[in-house]
């Protein structure tokens, strides 16, 4: 098994959580790190993907001894089906956030949400331009209305075509291939059912099937953070470059500090406006006002828009409630981990969830309803400042790391920085940048914590990588939050860590838009890949080729949800190389891994690359960048010397 194995429980490199894991040595506080080490050894059968839960006669292994589960199905079938369902985990927490977004934009477009608004009218009108819907004549309610109803025909509505937000978005290209290959969805909730019957049991038994099954519910998954991303910009507002701070330090002992935490921004946007007006409540209690910091990707949804700090990542979300500072987390759905409650009991501090498929006992819970979102968000504040009163300055103890962050780069708010320097086609200016080798290329940095890897490691060490090799590197989620804690989305890592070639592109850019640029450019929460995709679809239709032949690349170092499966799954299907850095269950079928790793490029032009090794997998990277950059140019030249057009094939 190629998983790496923690030596002791202090398995990270983030300085911060490095030294809280160091002060509790002996303190016996229950943390992610220490209880990945008491589940070891992990099942092989498990870890390989060879182990069947899917009927009542099982569990069943495959072994030498019985090489078939009791229905018969054997290694592939079973290893297809894990994987299969786990694309179908991922595209539900994405989509049923998407979905709940654009209920939400339905109830403010028709005034039952009286505490939200539209914010951002121009992009309301972009994104119903992109659907089709015509804006004229029409004030934003009734055009927000019209957007959402649409939007929520794609999870639904059997309309015979596919989901508009896919096939708006997406190249002409991959639109064919995937009618071609008979993977494109005709609606979300649609997919999810089917590759759910498809991989019951008894029903396919065929690997290739089921894995195209699995390759159209994450096309699916695509669609769904696609809408949730369009339509938070259209309720809060496209995010544009701001400052903020990353890790520990920004824990303020003199404040109630408040803990975003999960995913969905529609509540965690209301706190955060809450805690500004409730500063007089805080002060009555003897602190200095309310300090909102963000974890995972609602963590990251604020900071793009609010400039609200992040305080720490995925695996050591236990670890910052040991500063004994932390008074309140509030959670909305997904990489929450239940270990929070049994930490907090011997704390002051206050869980509280918020949503009804989304509990933990014992936890405080406040209903959120987005009728009363303000009324919520305010209960939220005042069960933080109530915990404040009980907090012990004794225990009190916050390592000193804090970072310089810029953050806030949307897809617009990227072409606007490129606008700068060309007007008319802003996008050329990072394809001249890549054709001209100034730029090796971009590569997309995503992705979780994975407790079986050393925190941050991977993330860290092969984006220096990149940056030291001229590539473009944007990032999302916890890897973001990873550079965010690093000092990487700081305008000071560009001296540090860039090529001669990359600072050279980012000085042109900075001087010519006025905005100081990071080295690493943090594109948003997890939702927000779609955001990064959208860069691609615009490099590849300004270069007149399909997303295959462009050089970019993605990488996963530490993926471990079940969003990340159906993430990479998409990623590869719509073209890109996929590195990850821990090993998914697969291997357990040499056919499926081949699949994945070799078949998908002949098939779709993309294909995943396993590798645990950071160092070995940015040398991967880097040289994939440089053939799809040779070949691009190579063919361009040939292409201009006959007079002919490029190659299109796949
Ligand atoms: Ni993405 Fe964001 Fe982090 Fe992984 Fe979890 S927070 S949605 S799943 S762990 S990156």
């Amino acid at each position: 098994m190629s998983a790496k194995k923690a030596k002791d429980f202090k398995n990270t490199s983030d300085p911060a959580a490095l030294e809280i894991l160091e002060q509790i040595e002996d303190k016996g506080y229950d943390t992610a790190f220490q209880r990945y080490l008491d589940q070891q050894p992990q099942c092989n059968y498990g870890s390989t993907g060879v182990c069947c839960r899917i009927c009542l006669n099982g569990p069943c292994r495959i072994t030498k001894k019985a090489p078939k589960g009791v229905c018969g199905a054997t290694a592939y079938t079973i290893v297809a089906r894990g994987i299969a369902r786990a694309v179908a985990g991922g595209c539900s927490a994405h989509s049923d956030h998407g979905r709940h977004v654009a209920e939400t934009l339905l109830e403010v477009a028709e005034g039952h949400a009286k505490d939200y608004k539209i914010t951002d009218s121009d992009k309301l009108k972009r994104v119903a331009d992109r659907v089709g819907i015509s804006y004229e004549g029409k004030d934003d309610n009734t055009l927000a209305a019209e957007v959402a109803k649409l939007a929520l025909e794609d999870f639904g509505t059997y309309k015979g075509v596919p989901p508009v937000w896919l096939s708006t978005t997406i190249t002409e290209g991959r639109m064919k291939k995937f009618n071609e290959c008979n993977i494109l969805p005709a609606n979300i909730n649609g997919s999810v059912v089917e590759i759910l019957h498809q991989t019951h049991i008894g029903v396919d038994a065929d690997p290739v099937n089921i894995i195209f099954g699995a390759l159209k519910t994450a096309l699916c998954d695509y669609t769904g953070m696609h809408i949730a991303t369009d339509l938070t910009d259209v309720l809060f507002g496209t995010p544009k470059p701001v400052k903020s701070e990353a890790n520990m330090g920004v824990i303020d002992p003199e404040m109630v500090n408040l803990v975003v935490h999960g995913h969905n921004p529609l509540l965690s946007e209301m706190v955060v406006k809450a805690a500004k007006e409730m500063k007089a409540d805080a002060e009555a209690a003897g602190a200095k006002g309310v300090k909102c910091m963000g974890i995972c990707c609602t963590g990251n949804e604020v900071l793009m828009r609010q400039g609200v700090p992040i305080v720490t990542s995925y695996a050591s979300q236990e670890l910052i409630m040991m500063t004994g500072a932390i008074d309140a987390y509030v959670v909305d759905v997904q990489c929450i981990m239940p270990g929070l409650r049994a930490v907090s009991e011997c704390f002051h501090t206050r869980i509280i969830t918020t949503s009804s498929i989304s509990k933990i006992p014992g936890s405080y819970h406040i209903a959120y309803n987005e009728k009363y979102a303000m009324e919520n968000a305010k209960d939220v504040v005042r069960t933080a400042i109530a915990a404040y009163k009980e907090r012990k300055p004794g225990v009190v103890n916050i390592p000193k790391v804090v970072k310089d962050v810029i953050a806030g780069f949307s897809f617009e708010a990227m072409m606007d920085i490129f606008a700068s320097v060309n007007k008319e086609n802003p996008i050329r200016v990072l394809n001249d940048a890549i054709m001209e080798g100034q730029v090796k290329g971009v590569a997309l940095m995503a992705g979780c914590n994975n407790l079986k890897a050393k925190q941050d490691d991977g993330h860290n060490t092969i984006a220096k990588e990149l940056a030291k090799n001229n590539v473009f590197v944007v990032a999302t989620g916890c890897a973001a939050q990873s550079y965010a804690k690093e000092g990487l989305l700081s305008s000071a890592a560009i001296d540090e860590y860039a090529g001669d070639g990359l600072k050279a592109f980012l000085k042109k850019l900075s001087d010519a838009s006025g905005v100081e640029l990071p080295l690493v450019f943090h594109m948003g929460s997890c939702v927000d890949n779609s955001r990064c995709y959208d860069l691609a679809t615009a490099m590849a239709n300004d270069m007149g080729v399909d997303v295959p032949r462009i050089p970019y690349v993605g990488s996963a170092p530490e993926a471990m949800s079940e969003k990340a499966v159906s993430i990479g799954s998409w990623v590869v299907a719509l073209g890109l190389p996929c590195h990850v850095g821990v090993w998914p269950p697969i291997e357990g079928s040499p056919l499926v891994n081949d699949v994945a790793q070799l078949i998908a490029h002949d098939v779709y032009g993309g294909f995943f690359y396993f590798e645990t090794d950071p160092n070995i997998a940015a040398e991967k990277l880097l040289y994939h960048l440089d053939y799809r950059a040779w070949k691009l140019k190579v063919q361009k030249a040939t292409a201009e010397k006959l007079g002919t057009d490029l190659i299109h094939l796949w």
